[in-house]
């Protein structure tokens, strides 16, 4: 045992990761009675919502529906300030939640697993951490998040920067002030468009480095309507149980018609009322077929590019901003307070990368193959590897100690996204081949939490001592993911969701297009037909 063990060396479960996922779980494998642990790499709990911390971070799904639905009281209790939740206000609710339910005494902080190991024998895993602990439990549950592993720029020269600069995941806890500073903003995802115009404020001069233009609709945000509160708080089971059912998580009125089968003036129209709304969904789900058919797409496509060049004055960088290389949805759209609008400042300039690609990092700033610029700061909103990068980091080995980086070479393969076979008790949360990123977060941790937390109750109660996906269930799932994400564009497209952002990445859709509802009532009768295509033993 090492001095400062922080662990103990037998578990029943240890879940990695305590963000929203990991502390769930800990409250419901608690609940069971079972002696488990959270391990968290982080100084703090709170996930993504501890690490991205950059000026502006904020949700993307409104604050009535980001938050757990597992404590009736406490949803009816916690106010939120605003339409869509900043991460302070999000970090805090977690606090609270930690708080509540007493959930931080079962967390051990700064502290980074590298190693799990499945042993034959035992059926017990060894997780190992960077201090070098280890600690035996049955179960493991990766909690590890689908967007936690920060990709820097694929170009070098950044230790040379003799400037200041960050990744907007792991922004300081102080803050940074820009204050009188040339700052550069490299990429433009959802991270660099919250934080671009809120840094434009404070700089002097800022200079947005683009290499591909995003699609990004206002939020409209402000302060929280009371009587929209009062309502969903009076009918929150129903919101709740509606959320499960529906498409990607939050409830909405599904749309019933082709963009391609109304009048172009009632299709503007319907545009137009839906962009008001502030929303992810408003515009995307307007028609049935906007995210499967090109031409269908096309008609919301050109919409948010009027709004584009509505908004930004100087013609020649509207066009800039305008994606015009890939169906709109098939990349994440962004929600903004004030983007585009940042670009009519004299002091912004927008330099796209696609006619002059990023060479390097120099010393005093960024080199494109046109020239070098200046500047004081350098932001990197470069993105994630996302959905494996975490796992992978990880040296997890299963059976006969294969590795998860060789099952995986050719891309991730899990049964429901939840375990991949040869892994026996491993658990992901939002894994690959779950709807996970293409859902409301939380809706689809919950639903895991809950699945994987029944299945372990069976275990125990049936004295059965591993649970593990077969071959064929996995392959079959696998196979219907393709499927079905190949009935849409998504596959067409360059995106973090085909893994196409991290060089030689291998390029398929993660995550399951099949819908929240669907894929729910899927894994419910997995488990109603005695866990048909997992394999349990005693
Ligand atoms: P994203 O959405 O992956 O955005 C990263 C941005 O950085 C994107 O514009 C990238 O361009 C750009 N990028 C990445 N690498 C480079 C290099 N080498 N050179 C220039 N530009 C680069 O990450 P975010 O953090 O903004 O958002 C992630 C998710 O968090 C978001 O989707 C929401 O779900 C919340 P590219 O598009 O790859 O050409």
């Amino acid at each position: 045992m090492s001095a400062t063990r922080k662990l103990p060396t037998e578990l029943d479960a240890v879940i990695v990761g305590a963000g929203f996922s990991g502390l769930y779980q800990l409250y419901k494998l608690r609940n069971l009675g079972m002696r488990v642990k959270v391990v968290e790499a982080g100084s703090d709990i709170g996930g993504t919502w501890y690490w991205n911390r950059y000026p502006g971070a904020r949700c993307d799904v409104e604050s009535m529906h980001y938050s757990y639905s597992f404590d009736p009281e406490l949803e009816q209790e916690w106010e939120w300030t605003e339409k869509y939740p900043s991460q302070p206000e999000i970090l805090s609710y977690i606090h609270h939640v930690a708080d509540r339910h007493d959930l931080r005494k079962d967390v051990v902080l700064d502290t980074k697993v590298t190693a799990a190991h499945y042993d034959e024998d035992s059926a017990l895993w060894t997780v190992r951490t960077e201090s070098g602990d280890e600690v035996g439990a049955r179960y493991c549950i990766m909690a590890v998040g689908c967007l936690s592993v920060p990709k820097k720029p694929e170009v070098p020269g950044l230790e040379r920067f003799r400037g200041d600069w960050y990744h907007t995941c792991d922004w300081p806890e102080s803050g940074v002030d820009f204050t009188g500073k040339r700052v550069a903003v490299i990429g433009t995802g959802s991270s660099g468009i919250q934080a671009i115009p809120i840094i434009a404020k404070q700089a002097t001069e800022l200079t947005v480095f683009q290499r591909t233009p995003n699609f990004s609709l206002p939020t409209f945000n402000g302060p929280i309507d009371q009587g929209m509160v009062a309502d969903i708080k009076s009918r929150y089971r129903e919101i709740r149980e509606e959320s499960r059912q529906s498409g990607f998580g939050v409830a909405i009125e599904p749309p019933t018609r082709s963009a391609l089968e109304v009048d172009p003036d009632e299709r503007h129209h319907n545009y137009e009322e839906r962009w008001r709304r502030g929303n992810l969904t408003g515009v995307l789900q307007a028609y049935t077929d906007l995210l499967a058919d090109e031409e269908a797409n096309e008609t919301a496509a050109e919409f948010v590019r009027g709004k584009i060049r509505e908004i930004v004055d100087d013609p020649e960088t509207a066009e800039k901003l305008c994606p015009k290389t890939y169906a709109f949805g098939t990349k994440r759209p962004c929600l903004d307070t004030g983007y585009y609008e940042t670009f009519n400042s004299d002091h912004v300039q927008l330099v796209d990368l696609k006619e002059t690609p990023l060479v390097e990092i120099t010393g005093s700033g960024v080199r494109t193959s046109d020239r070098e610029y200046e500047v004081d700061s350098l932001v990197l909103a470069t993105g994630f590897d996302a959905m494996t990068g975490a796992l992978l980091n990880i040296d997890v080995r299963g059976r006969g100690g294969q590795t998860l980086r060789e099952k995986w070479q050719d891309g991730p393969a899990l049964y429901l996204g939840l375990n991949p076979a040869g892994f026996p008790n491993l658990f992901t949360i939002t894994g690959p081949g779950s709807p996970s990123v293409l859902s409301n977060m939380i809706v689809s941790i919950e639903q895991h939490v809950e699945w994987i937390t029944d299945l372990v109750d069976h275990m125990r109660s049936s004295e059965l001592r591993t649970v593990e996906a077969t071959e064929t269930a996995e392959k079959e799932w696998t196979d219907h993911v393709r499927e079905v994400g190949d009935m849409t564009l998504y596959p067409k497209t360059d995106s973090w969701y085909m893994g196409a952002n991290v060089p030689g990445k291998p390029r398929l859709l993660m995550a399951y297009l099949g819908g929240v509802g669907p894929y729910w009532q899927k894994c419910q009768e997995v488990a109603a037909n005695d866990y048909e295509g997992f394999a349990l033993s005693a």
